[in-house]
């Protein structure tokens, strides 16, 4: 089989690529380890950026995001001393999306199968070869049968525990990263949501975040220890404990009822720095990972795919490189932003195990700044809606 783009996994990242690719005429394969079923199972981000919901629209994948997404003109961080609203459309003149990862996974998934493009799962053994050359190629298995995909560009999209970021030279070298000494307890419930926009509560037991899906579903959040089991959190004790860090006024409004999912997930920040080889290219959470404070993890996707497709349209329609040579440098200057971004959110809301009185005023009084400066608000709202991209 011969291709122009093979994309290695079929994540937000790989179908965002694969069905902007097709809106150009650029041939791509995407070759995915799990089944669709599996694919459409995984439970993750909720927030988009206005460039990302642009980016959904320039797919042509947008129109159940448009019809069902949720528009958040702003949401509020609450701390001991009360309740503070980051006014995201009156700061900034926008807001952000609330559509879950899981949606825009069937919405790709489903323009794939409507447009043809060759998306195949249970790919194992996928491995890269001769990126270095002008004719890469990847290898994998599939039904047992090892077949042979040659293409012009390989796109890692495989995640954080994909093959690619392991198969391109210089890259662990080139990491950077820091871990927290903390997890988020997760759960999902058929349940309204407590408030209409997001709260981020910093809670001398903990960090809480109140989120959504839906008017009927809802998604909420428990900073806890590395050590927790989620075995030991059973419903009523994660409702008990959402309802003291969510203090009294928002507390009276959650409704509980049974989980449809919960889990731990540990929080790190990670940017591996050579995100592209010869024809290869990190795109997602391949190169970079970010603590969910800041609603950026699949954001910064987005920006990575948009960045190659554009580079790829330039390569392949133009014969222009220079655009595929600069992908690593733009991309980068961006994704360090979001990190940034991302590890302060977490800094400022979290209790850490060894905070020292004075790192705790530091917190409150940045909440205090906050409070007070219309420009220290504005800049946590342009992050927030996403730097442009
Ligand atoms: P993904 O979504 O992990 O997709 C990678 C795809 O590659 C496949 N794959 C392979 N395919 C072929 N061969 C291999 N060897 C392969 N190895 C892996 C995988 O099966 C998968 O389908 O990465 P992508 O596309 O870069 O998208 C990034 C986003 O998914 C990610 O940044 C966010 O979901 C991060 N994230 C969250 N972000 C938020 O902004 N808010 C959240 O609440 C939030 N919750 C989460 C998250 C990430 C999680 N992970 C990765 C464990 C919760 C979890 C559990
Ligand atoms: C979510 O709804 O899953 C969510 C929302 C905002 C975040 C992180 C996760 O910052």
């Amino acid at each position: 089989m011969k291709t122009n783009v093979a994309i290695i996994g079929g994540g937000v990242s790989g179908l965002i690529l694969a069905n902007l690719l097709y809106s150009e005429g650029i041939g791509c394969v995407i070759l995915e380890r799990q089944t669709r079923a599996y694919a459409e199972g995984r439970i993750r981000a909720g927030v988009l950026e206005h460039g990302s919901v642009e980016l959904l629209r320039r797919a042509g994948v947008s129109a159940r995001m448009d019809a069902v997404g949720l528009p958040h003109k702003g949401f509020a961080l609450l701390h001991e001393e009360g309740k503070l609203r980051i006014d995201l459309q009156g700061l900034t003149g926008t807001g952000v999306m609330v559509y879950g990862q899981t949606e825009i996974t069937i919405d790709l998934m489903d323009a794939c199968a409507e447009r043809g493009i060759p998306l195949i799962f249970e790919a194992s053994d996928v491995t890269v070869h001769d990126v270095d050359g002008a004719e890469p190629c990847v290898t994998y298995i599939k039904d047992r049968v090892e077949q042979r995909l040659d293409c012009d560009f390989i796109a890692g999209c495989d995640g954080f525990h994909g093959v690619t970021r392991p198969s391109l030279p210089g890259a662990a070298e080139s990491v950077l990263e820091k871990l927290y000494p903390f997890g988020w307890l997760g759960i999902m419930a058929d349940v309204p949501p407590t408030d209409h926009e997001l709260i981020y509560a910093s809670h001398a037991r903990g960090f809480a975040l109140a989120s959504m899906r839906s008017a009927t579903r809802s998604r909420y959040y428990l900073q806890v220890s590395l050590e927790e089991k989620i075995e030991d959190w059973s419903d009523e004790r994660i409702w008990d404990e959402l309802c003291l860090r969510l203090q009294d006024g928002v507390a009276g409004h959650i409704t509980r009822g049974p989980s449809i999912e919960k889990s731990i997930v540990p929080l790190r920040s990670f940017v591996c720095q050579k995100m592209q080889h010869g024809r290869l290219f990190l795109c997602g959470d391949a190169a970079h990972i970010v603590p969910p404070t800041g609603a950026k993890g699949l954001n910064l996707a987005a920006s990575d795919v948009a960045y190659l497709f554009e580079a790829l349209v330039r390569q392949v329609k133009h014969g222009d490189e220079a655009w595929v040579k600069g992908y690593e440098a733009r991309a980068l200057a961006r994704i360090w932003k979001a990190e940034r971004f991302s590890w302060s959110m977490t800094m400022l809301t979290h209790r850490f195990p060894t905070q020292s009185p004075f790192e705790r005023r530091m917190q409150a009084a940045e909440l205090a700044y906050l409070a007070q400066s219309h420009a220290a608000r504005t800049a946590i709202a342009e992050n927030y809606i996403g730097l442009p991209f």
